[in-house]
This record gives C-alpha cells, sequence and structure tokens, in this order.
C-alpha cells in the first residue's frame, strides 16, 4: 500500500521546499514538490527529484563503527550503539581530567537546516564546557555589511520582486541555489522588467538574463561606487528621499565618491568606464530596480565592505520609497520561534574559548592550553568544504585526536573518524523548519522508520548525555517536545491560527516585520551611510586578499545545481550530470599556458596542488578559473580537493570565511 506524506526538504538553501513523499513498505519510493505550498508551488530542483535514492542509497550508514585501519584509509569495523556511546564517554571523561573540556571541539553547520535536529548540540556541548564553534562559514560578512549601514532594519519582502521594472541578481548564481528566485524574477521579466546578472563568469542565471556584466573577483564595491559617483555627478539622487532617510550621503559624496570616477573603478572591476556610466544611470531610471544580493561576493577580504556599498544605491536614489524597489539580502525570522529553548545557553558554565570554524586546520594543529583533544562532527563535512583542506587533514590525521562523526555516509571527514555514528536522514526524524529566502515555516514528522541502525542528531544527544552521567531533565524530552517548545505562545510573526496549521504539518507563511518598508532600524533612525561606530566611517575601497598573494589566475569555487556543497554526490546520476571536478577557463589563458581541453592539471598556490581536469570555456573571463561543486575525494583526480588552495583568512566583518578570494597559478600534469 502506497501513502503521500508531507514533509520539508532540510538542505541549506533558500527554499526549504515543501515535499510531498510516496511511501511504500516503510520506505520512500517518489518525491515531488508540494504543489500547495505557497512558495514552493510544485517546483523542485533537480538534486531533490530523486530524494529517495539519496534516503536508501547503498552508500548509507547503518550501524556504528570503529577504526580498525590508518586515519584516513576508511577501513572500520561495526560495532553497538552501547559500546560506541560508552567509548565516547569514557574517553571525554579522560580528556576532561587532563586538559578539561576546552580541550573537545564540536563541529557542525547546515546539513539539516531543521531547528531541532540542527541545533541538538548545542545544550550538550553547552553543559560539558567544550570549545565554542563560531559558527561563520557561509556569508555572515553579509549581515556585517547590511547592519554597518541599515542596523536591525527588517529585510523587505522578496516577492515585491514582480512590481519591479528592472532586477539584479548580483553575485547569486539563483539558476543553481534561489530556484524560486529564480522563478520569481523571470515572471517580472515576463511582465516587462529587465533582467541583469552581475557575476565573475557567466553562470546558468546568466543565461536568462537581458543582460551580463562580468566584474572581476572581489571587485564589487568599485563598481557600486563608480555608479554611485556618476549618480551624483549626474544629479540622478533622490535628493528628497536622501534628505529625510539617510545620514551621511554629503560626507560620502565630499569625501569618498570623488575619488571613484568611472574611469579609475574601471581598472579595479573590470568593466569599462562607459558601461559602468550606462549601469549607473539606467539603475538610477529605473522606476523600482530590485538587487537580488547573493553570497558569492561576500566571501571576500572586502566582503562586508561590498555589501555595504552596494547597499548604498537603493538609498541614493530613493528606491526604497517603490513597491519592487530595494535590495534583498535574505529574511530573518529568527524570533519566529524561541531557539532558546533548544540551544540553553543558561546551561553554560563559564566561558569556554571560541574556535572560527573557518580556522580549523589551524585549530586542530596549533591550538595550545588545551590542544584540541577531541573533535565531534554532526552534519557537516569539514574533511572537504573547510577551507586549507591540508592543515584539515594533516589536524585529522593526529594520531592522540579522537574524532567522532555522527553522518549519513561515509564521508572524507567520517574517514578519519575514530568512531562513525549513523545519523538518520530527514524522512526519518521529525523536525520544524523555517527558510531564508521567504518567510514560510513547516513542521514534519518522520515519514518512514531510520534507515539501519540510525539515529538522529537529538536522539544522540540525548544518549550521551545519558552516558555522562547528567540527570537534566531537559535531554530526555522528545525531539516532538522541542518541537513543541518552539511553537509555545504567539509573537508577532504567527498568531494563534498560524502556531495551530503549524502544529498540523501545513506550510505557512509568517508574518514579515518589514511594514511599513520605510522604517529605518538604526540608532539614528537613518540609513547609515556615515557610521560614526564603525572604525571605516564610510564605505571605500577595500583591497581582497588574494590580490596581494602573487599569482595570476583568480580561482572561484564556486556552486553547481547538481549538489548542495558537498551533499549530493552519492547520487549517481547527479554526479554523472557534473561529469568530473573540472576547472574552467578562458581560451585565452589557455593558450599563453600550452593547455588543451580535456587534459589534466594542476591549479597551484602557497597553500597547496589540486589537480583538475581542464574545460577551455567561453563562460569565464580571462583571468578567472572557475570549478564548481565540493566533490569527494573518492571521485577526484588527486590527493584533494578544491579547498586545499582556499585559505584561512577571514572577512573584514563578521569574521567569515573568504573562500572565493583565491588566486592560483594553473600548470600541465
Ligand atoms: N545547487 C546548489 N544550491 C545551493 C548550494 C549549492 O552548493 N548548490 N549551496 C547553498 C548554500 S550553503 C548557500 S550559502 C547558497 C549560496 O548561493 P549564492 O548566494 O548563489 O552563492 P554562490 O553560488 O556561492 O555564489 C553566487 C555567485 O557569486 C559569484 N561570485 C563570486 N565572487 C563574486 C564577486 O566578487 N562578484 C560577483 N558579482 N559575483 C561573484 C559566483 O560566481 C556565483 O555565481 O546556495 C545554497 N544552495
Ligand atoms: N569550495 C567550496 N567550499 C565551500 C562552499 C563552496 O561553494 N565551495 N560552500 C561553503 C558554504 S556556503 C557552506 S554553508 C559550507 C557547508 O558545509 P556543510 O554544512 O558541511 O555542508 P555539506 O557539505 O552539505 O555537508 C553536510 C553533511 O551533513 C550530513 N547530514 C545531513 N543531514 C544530517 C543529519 O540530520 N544528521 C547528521 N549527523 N548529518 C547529516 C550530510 O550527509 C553531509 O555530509 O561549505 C562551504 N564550503
Ligand atoms: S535544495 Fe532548495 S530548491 Fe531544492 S528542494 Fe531543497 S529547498 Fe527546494
Ligand atoms: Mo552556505
Amino acid at each position: 500500500m502506497s501513502v503521500t506524506t508531507r514533509s520539508v526538504c532540510p538542505y541549506d538553501c533558500p527554499d526549504a521546499c515543501g515535499l510531498l513523499v510516496t511511501v511504500e513498505n516503510c520506505r520512500a519510493t517518489a518525491v515531488s514538490g508540494d504543489p500547495g505550498h505557497p512558495v514552493t508551488r510544485g517546483l523542485l530542483c533537480p538534486k531533490m527529484g530523486h530524494y529517495e535514492r539519496t534516503v536508501h542509497s547503498p552508500r548509507r550508514l547503518t550501524t556504528p563503527l570503529r577504526r580498525a585501519g590508518k586515519k584516513g584509509d576508511g577501513v572500520f569495523e561495526p560495532i553497538s550503539w552501547e559500546e560506541a556511546t560508552a567509548t565516547i564517554c569514557r574517553r571525554w571523561r579522560v580528556i576532561i581530567a587532563d586538559h578539561g573540556a576546552e580541550a573537545i571541539l564540536p563541529y557542525s553547520y547546515a546539513g539539516t537546516m531543521g531547528l531541532v535536529q540542527r541545533n541538538a548540540g548545542h545544550a550538550f556541548f553547552n553543559k560539558l564546557g567544550a570549545s565554542r564553534l563560531e559558527r561563520t562559514i557561509c556569508s555572515p560578512a553579509k549581515d556585517a555589511g547590511w547592519k554597518t549601514l541599515m542596523g536591525d532594519t527588517p529585510a523587505m519582502d522578496p516577492a515585491e520582486v514582480e512590481q519591479s521594472d528592472l532586477v539584479i541578481l548580483w553575485g547569486i548564481n539563483a539558476a543553481a541555489t534561489s530556484i524560486h528566485a529564480m522563478r520569481d524574477a523571470q515572471s517580472a521579466r515576463r511582465k516587462g522588467a529587465r533582467l541583469w546578472t552581475i557575476d565573475t563568469y557567466r553562470t546558468p542565471t546568466c543565461d536568462a538574463a537581458d543582460e551580463t556584466f562580468l566584474v572581476r573577483p572581489g571587485g564589487d564595491g568599485s563598481l557600486a561606487l563608480g555608479m554611485l559617483h556618476v549618480i551624483e555627478r549626474e544629479g540622478l539622487l533622490d535628493r528628497e528621499f536622501i534628505a529625510a532617510n539617510v545620514l551621511g550621503f554629503k560626507e560620502l559624496a565630499a569625501q569618498v565618491l570623488p575619488n571613484c570616477s568611472p574611469a579609475r573603478m574601471a581598472e579595479v572591476c573590470g568593466l569599462s568606464a562607459g558601461v559602468i556610466e550606462r549601469l549607473a544611470r539606467e539603475y538610477a531610471r529605473a522606476k523600482a530596480p530590485f538587487i537580488r544580493l547573493g553570497s558569492g561576493l561576500t566571501r571576500y577580504g572586502n566582503g562586508a565592505m561590498t555589501v555595504r556599498t552596494i547597499s548604498c544605491l537603493p538609498a541614493a536614489v530613493g528606491a526604497w520609497t517603490k513597491p519592487g524597489g530595494g535590495i534583498f539580502l535574505g529574511t530573518s525570522t529568527g524570533g519566529a520561534f524561541p531557539l532558546q529553548c533548544v540551544t540553553r545557553e543558561d546551561f553554560m558554565a563559564g566561558s569556554p574559548r571560541t574556535v572560527s570554524m573557518n580556522q580549523l586546520g589551524g585549530a586542530l594543529t596549533e591550538l595550545d592550553n588545551p590542544p584540541v583533544m577531541s573533535l565531534y562532527v554532526y552534519h557537516s563535512n569539514p574533511a572537504a568544504i573547510a577551507p586549507d583542506q591540508n592543515a584539515v587533514i594533516r589536524g585529522l590525521e593526529r594520531e592522540e585526536l579522537f574524532t567522532v562523526v555522527h553522518e549519513r555516509f561515509l564521508t572524507d571527514t567520517a574517514r578519519y573518524a575514530d568512531i562513525v555514528l549513523p545519523a538518520t536522514s530527514s524522512l526519518e526524524h521529525p523536525d520544524l523548519y523555517r527558510c531564508y529566502g521567504s518567510y514560510h515555516a513547516q513542521r514534519c514528522s518522520a515519514a518512514i522508520p531510520p534507515v539501519g541502525e540510525a539515529k538522529n542528531n537529538w536522539e544522540l544527544f540525548s544518549l550521551l548525555a545519558e552516558g555522562m552521567g547528567w540527570n537534566e531533565p531537559f535531554f530526555r524530552l522528545s525531539a516532538d517536545e522541542l518541537i513543541e517548545l518552539l511553537l509555545a505562545g504567539e509573537n508577532r510573526w504567527r498568531d494563534a491560527a498560524v502556531t495551530e496549521k503549524l502544529r498540523q504539518g501545513e506550510p505557512v507563511m509568517l508574518t514579515p516585520q518589514s511594514e511599513p518598508k520605510m522604517e529605518w532600524v538604526t540608532p539614528s533612525g537613518k540609513i547609515e551611510i556615515l557610521n560614526v561606530r564603525e572604525e571605516e566611517t564610510l564605505p571605500r575601497l577595500l583591497p581582497t586578499h588574494a590580490e596581494r598573494d602573487g599569482y595570476p589566475l583568480s580561482l572561484q569555487p564556486a556552486t553547481t545545481p547538481f549538489a548542495l556543497n558537498s551533499s549530493f554526490y552519492e547520487q549517481d546520476d547527479l554526479r554523472s550530470k557534473q561529469k568530473c571536478m573540472e576547472l574552467l577557463m578562458n581560451r585565452v589563458d589557455a593558450a599563453v599556458r600550452g593547455l588543451a581541453d580535456g587534459q589534466t592539471v594542476t591549479a597551484c598556490n602557497d597553500l597547496g596542488e589540486v589537480r583538475f581536469t581542464l574545460r577551455i570555456s567561453e563562460r569565464v573571463p580571462a583571468g578567472t578559473v572557475v570549478t564548481e561543486g565540493v566533490w569527494w575525494r573518492e571521485f577526484i583526480p588527486g590527493e584533494r580537493g578544491v579547498n586545499a588552495l582556499t585559505s584561512q583568512r577571514l572577512t573584514d566583518g563578521g569574521r567569515g570565511s573568504t573562500l572565493y578570494d583565491v588566486a592560483v597559478e594553473v600548470s600541465g600534469a
């Protein structure tokens, strides 16, 4: 007999799609987009069309494992759950006695976005007194840049895009990473809007645009400054809006913009002065220009400043006054559910040290007082996704480091574990989801029983709490009870009726907090182009890190439609659509180096060397090379993936990763 159940896509994607899952004999047999979901409206991305192939993949881990070979070899033997948890707790007690609890480091990110499962370890590690992980790999520079200018002003409603007459997808590969934003942008285009993309190479998103502008990596701040210069010089400002709503435009115009002529900015961003002038004029003359800002351009040494500078554009032309006008970076619905009920910061005694997840390599190999003696990884794959892979792997190879990995698959990270624990997929556990690309939320129950002996994140932390001998009743709550805590009460986002629908598993729209749109939640009550609380009081041109590294080519470790970070490589058909780990290079750069399409090449810099298959491509401008996806080691030609070339350096604001701020040289062989 087959039944169809509602579920939610758990992945780190802005959309948290509503799913319909067909279940036969306790197995998921088909997955489709929920046509009744207000945002998904039946449309799923190619990755999730056969989610059942991930859930029931023969590669799934089904029992706990103990290492039976050298670290990294991937040789294991099965053990029972009792033995696994007893071993972990025993090792941790010894480490705590010898070095203190800070010698234990949790590492997790966003394998699942569900509020319970994603945050399941926080209470446990708070109580343990472990080192705290700064979870900043994705795009904290975006928030930092926005905050400098806009304070706590809530995001506009992205659905307004349909009322815009000029849509700019800026540093976002929406066709791969935000398919519903792409659908809505195309819908605006059908109604007459022009669609521009601004990227570093021609992504699939660019194919759908009227025009594409390719900038030098990390050069968008100069483009925005050049546009502001022209807008000011040619009197295209909305002076009335600025007088009433903006602090410091005069200072920007007097102190910064004079040095930002299109001719000068052209040298930095790579577009011609004429194009910068045209962009400025057309942007300023649009009735309701809408910018959707992605995360690509934030992962640079100047990322926060770039976001801050671009965000000045709608203020300069008064775009905010029009329905459909403004800039959208992502929603923040944090206030809708009281997350502290799950994270339990109150369990923390003292103030353990903090380790940046972007500097795991350094933490494992260089930290002292105490050194990291145990690493507990859950729903993340740092051996593949974290910057400076060589440092991370040197750390994971340390014989005395006790590593535990809770995973669905034997990932690059799990291969280095002393103990591997099998994790459930999202169809096997309940959770509550909100999202960062829109305002919907949904709760779901398990659709099928756990595959093999897999356990979910929360169950496992309950077991570990028991193993540590803790009597705290919190750890005996079920995942459903935690969801109830999150749903308790009502707030500005959700009234009783919305909360009841959530209880029933229906997708709901939370009430956006962006009405009225023109209310600036900053200390001055205005958009603060001049922010005297910052070290840099005004936006200005900042360099990237890599431009000082001395290598000639900018490397973009970009996204693919057929994977999500290092997830989905278990699906053979999705992987084969990506072919192999390619390096896209312009014909000119290939000719200079004597390289031919299809050959193996090595990209290198001071951090490492990585082998790729060369693909000569007109999608990439000269001076830039691109690789898409974060491949598992078993499927690549060499020993290292692209992150052997990315660095542990941080962004100018938000302490984010600088994964796109990379320079390399490429040679044959
Ligand atoms: N299919 C798929 N979907 C995903 C993901 C995935 O890996 N695959 N990852 C998920 C995650 S975790 C995230 S954070 C989001 C990210 O989604 P996006 O915000 O789209 O971020 P990216 O795809 O990393 O980068 C967006 C674009 O920025 C470009 N870019 C890089 N540097 C610059 C620059 O200096 N200037 C400009 N203008 N453009 C630049 C890149 O070439 C890329 O095309 O997507 C999520 N969704
Ligand atoms: N070169 C390069 N590096 C990148 C990026 C890039 O585009 N290029 N993107 C960066 C960005 S934006 C981000 S956000 C990070 C993402 O980095 P991660 O958050 O580490 O993301 P994934 O690679 O998807 O790995 C998630 C893992 O969680 C596991 N998992 C899924 N669900 C569960 C669960 O319920 N429980 C447990 N225990 N495990 C589960 C999956 O099997 C998968 O192996 O990577 C960053 N690194
Ligand atoms: S990965 Fe994103 S677009 Fe694809 S199904 Fe999940 S939420 Fe939707
Ligand atoms: Mo991300």
